[in-house]
């Protein structure tokens, strides 16, 4: 899931600043990195930044000529950790983490954001694998946040996605559900900060993740699930009001369980990238444009245990790559596209413990995206800087508590630097790492 950025100005935060990594000080001085990441921009940052202050701490080795900012030794003025200006290139700086409780019985797998109340500010959506109940969090700005309850029933929930399909232009829900409903559950922003009743529509077999893309250009939001008991991708069309005119199928290897909407192959039309767990691959269905996919022709093995994949231009080409998160082998693999719509064998980058999330997003403003991995057996979160040649670097890797489960990335407190968040089902709550640049 991408979320961009918050339309907000940046805000200066009087919190703790503990968490705080970078900049690097030889990046100050030689970075010409200047894309923008997932648009096929991005130019990639040079090389000969790697030298510097090695222990990643940001404040410089001790000598003259240190980068460090201080008066008198002519070293230009950094821009450090939680000085209130927007992200500066190379500006890697978190609050330590923090969890938004959720009601007492609350087990969240799986979290989204949107600005549900029309405030301008982004919100948390998330719902249960157990319960039956999608739980909102407004955001009050500035990195507060308050639980203002939970709509909808349906049990067993795989996912949750945020888009408009009603056309008024505040987000609604999709949930998937799997085995004992196989439905899907739409919940229709109610137009004052939460949602109607759920509408359940049984569709296929153990349904996972969902995506929303305008499939067949008639402007309103289609929805694209993966159903992990059939092996398809079944495509609803959104007739313009939120319903759907039927359902369309669409065979992919064994047991999906996540996708991604890009224009792979460049042709002008949304592709679907799905990862099939069973299969240990990912598939390409190409999009026609007209709301229906070519079957799949290209399969790339993904290691033990593929779940969940994001989409990025990791290495500057312009074209969209693949990274997949590898459960199986505590990793992720970066698929680069082959510059004609196929994609390569996956390079595998180390992250935690039984990492079941990733997603990708520019965390230290450079322009090129990294990546951020939810380890759920492991209890932390990794970070992994993209170096825009097709490269993820170790930056952090951060406890956050027992079993993180979806990760995702956004700018939700303002200040144009991108934080991420986490669904923690075990302890009932939504944990955030704010930015702090
Ligand atoms: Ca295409
Ligand atoms: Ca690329
Ligand atoms: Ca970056
Ligand atoms: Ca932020």
């Amino acid at each position: 899931m991408r979320v961009d950025h918050a339309k907000a100005l940046a805000v200066g935060l009087g919190w703790l600043t503990l968490a705080c990594v970078g900049p690097n000080p030889d990046y100050l001085g030689a970075s010409t990195g200047a894309g923008t990441g997932s648009d096929g921009t991005g130019t990639g940052a040079e090389s000969g930044n790697e030298s510097g202050d090695q222990a990643g701490d940001g404040d410089g080795d001790s000598g003259d000529g240190d980068g460090d900012g201080d008066s008198g030794d002519g070293d230009p003025p950094i821009q450090g950790c939680g000085d209130g200006n927007p992200p500066f290139p190379g500006d890697l700086c978190f609050h330590p983490p923090t969890q938004l409780m959720l009601a007492p019985f609350a087990h969240p797998h799986y979290v989204g954001a949107g600005d549900v109340d029309g405030d301008g500010k982004l919100d948390l959506v998330s719902v249960d694998l157990f319960a039956e109940s999608a739980q909102v969090l407004h955001n009050l700005g500035a990195g507060a946040f308050m639980y203002v309850g939970a709509y909808g029933s349906a049990s067993n929930s795989r996912s949750i996605t945020l888009g408009d399909f009603s056309g008024d232009g505040r987000p609604d829900v999709v949930t998937t559900h799997g085995n004992d409903t196989d439905a899907i559950g739409l919940l229709i922003n109610n137009g004052a900060g939460g949602f109607g009743p759920q509408i359940n529509t049984s569709i296929g077999a153990d349904l996972r993740d969902a995506a929303i893309a305008d499939f067949n250009h008639d402007s309103a939001a289609d929805l694209a699930v993966v159903s992990a008991g059939d092996d398809e991708v079944l495509v609803l069309l959104n007739n313009g009001n939120g319903q759907f005119a039927g359902v369309d199928h669409f065979a992919v290897p064994t047991q999906p369980t996540d996708l991604v909407v890009v224009d792979i192959d460049k042709d002008g039309e949304s592709d679907i990238v799905v990862v099939c767990m069973g299969a240990n691959e990912i598939a390409i269905l190409r999009g026609t444009g007209q709301g229906t996919f070519l079957a799949p022709l290209t399969f790339v093995a993904a290691g033990d245990g593929p779940e969940s994949l994001d989409v990025a231009d990791f290495n500057g080409d312009g074209w969209p790559d693949i990274v997949v998160v590898i459960r199986g082998e505590d990793s992720v693999g970066l698929a680069l596209n082959d510059g004609a719509g196929g994609l390569l064998s996956p390079t595998i980058f180390g992250v935690g413990v039984r990492p079941r999330s990733v997603t990708a997003a520019d965390f230290d403003a450079d322009g090129n995206p990294d990546i951020v991995s939810g380890d759920h057996d492991g209890g932390t979160v990794t970070l992994l800087l993209g170096d825009g040649l097709g490269g993820l670097d170790f930056a952090e890797q951060i406890y956050v508590g027992i079993n993180p489960r979806q990760v995702i990335a956004a700018d939700l407190n303002g200040d144009l630097a991108m934080d991420f968040a986490y669904a923690l089902h075990l302890n009932a709550s939504i944990g955030v790492v704010l930015s702090n640049p």
